[in-house]
């Protein structure tokens, strides 16, 4: 009975939760519940038989003696030719643009120091993280449209992020010949589907009055302000109920269950940070559309 007790204040505690998120969302809640708030989406897109996707990258900070503790996630939600970019950022450098690139290869770390002065700056970070294969600026219709404009962080380092557009549209530009071969954006092979699990976000940018010492390397003609890294995540699918692990990484149609099913196993797991399949991590997460950028109109970086 104390058992059931428990169950019932605890489902109650989850459906106060969802309640309390009113807009749409595009990513998994934390907590899933039969009244999530999800539940009326993903159902429907698994009877239609849509190609519904999720990627999440909780981020991680780099440089953290730099700025201390930057938190968010970047969220990416298709469905069928819909197609949707979302960031929320805490903890950045106030009041400046913060440039936000997807790469094909890998988040850097501390041995990416080459010159051992401290601090993993834009041209060492540049050697892990690969090209870019999709700025997330102001379009994501195309690769290059809008490239250099970016969010502004607010007054507190926050900010968010989101922009919608066509899935076809933007694969077809990533599909095409690669114009500007020598930069550091590349394009997909002409037959390359766009699979975004395991490319990463990075997001850059620090206050030109930050103490940087003049080892610290900047990269495409910016300044080492503006390029130097704070942040970075690792996309993964968000195909199944959080707790649970989904058996089939090639399955593209699904993401959180939640179909009626009780949904709470798991919800309490240890929060070690880790990033697995179904599971919000690192503070981020909560996806919803409308965010914009920040407090400033829009900034262009180049
Ligand atoms: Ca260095």
């Amino acid at each position: 009975m104390k058992t059931l007790l428990s169950l019932l204040t605890l489902l109650s505690l989850f459906s106060s939760c969802s309640k309390s998120s009113s807009k749409h969302k595009m990513s998994p809640p934390l907590r899933s519940t039969p009244e999530s708030s999800t539940g009326t989406i993903i159902p429907d897109a698994q009877r239609e038989h849509k190609t519904v996707i999720t990627y999440l990258a909780p981020l991680s900070t780099l440089n953290q003696h730099v700025v201390a503790m930057v938190t968010g996630a970047l969220t990416l939600y298709k469905e069928d030719d819909l197609f949707i970019g979302d960031i929320r950022v805490n903890g950045a450098s106030p009041n400046i643009l913060h440039s936000q690139s997807i790469h094909v290869g890998r988040c850097p770390n501390q041995s990416y120091d080459i010159n051992a002065d401290g601090f993993i700056d834009a041209a060492e970070a540049a050697i892990p993280l690969g090209p870019q294969i999709l700025p997330l600026d102001g379009d994501l219709n195309a690769q290059l449209a809008e490239y250099g404009t970016y969010p502004v962080s607010d007054k507190y380092g926050n900010y968010t992020y989101s922009e919608v557009a066509s899935y076809q549209k933007l694969l077809k530009d990533l599909q095409s010949p690669d114009e500007r071969a020598s930069d550091d954006v590349t394009k997909l092979r002409i037959d390359e589907e766009l699979d975004f699990v395991d490319k990463v976000v990075v997001i850059r940018g620090v206050s030109d009055d930050t103490a940087l010492p003049v080892t610290v390397a900047s990269i495409g003609g910016l300044s080492k302000f503006q390029t130097f890294p704070i942040a970075c995540g690792t996309l993964k699918t968000v195909k199944s109920t959080p707790g649970t692990y989904e058996d089939d990484p090639t399955s593209d149609v699904v993401m959180t269950g939640s179909s009626g099913g009780e949904t709470i196993g798991g919800s309490g797991g240890a929060d070690d940070g880790a990033i697995r399949p179904g599971q919000v991590s690192g503070g981020g997460g909560e996806a919803e559309t409308g965010g914009d950028y920040g407090e400033d109109e829009e900034s262009t970086l180049l």
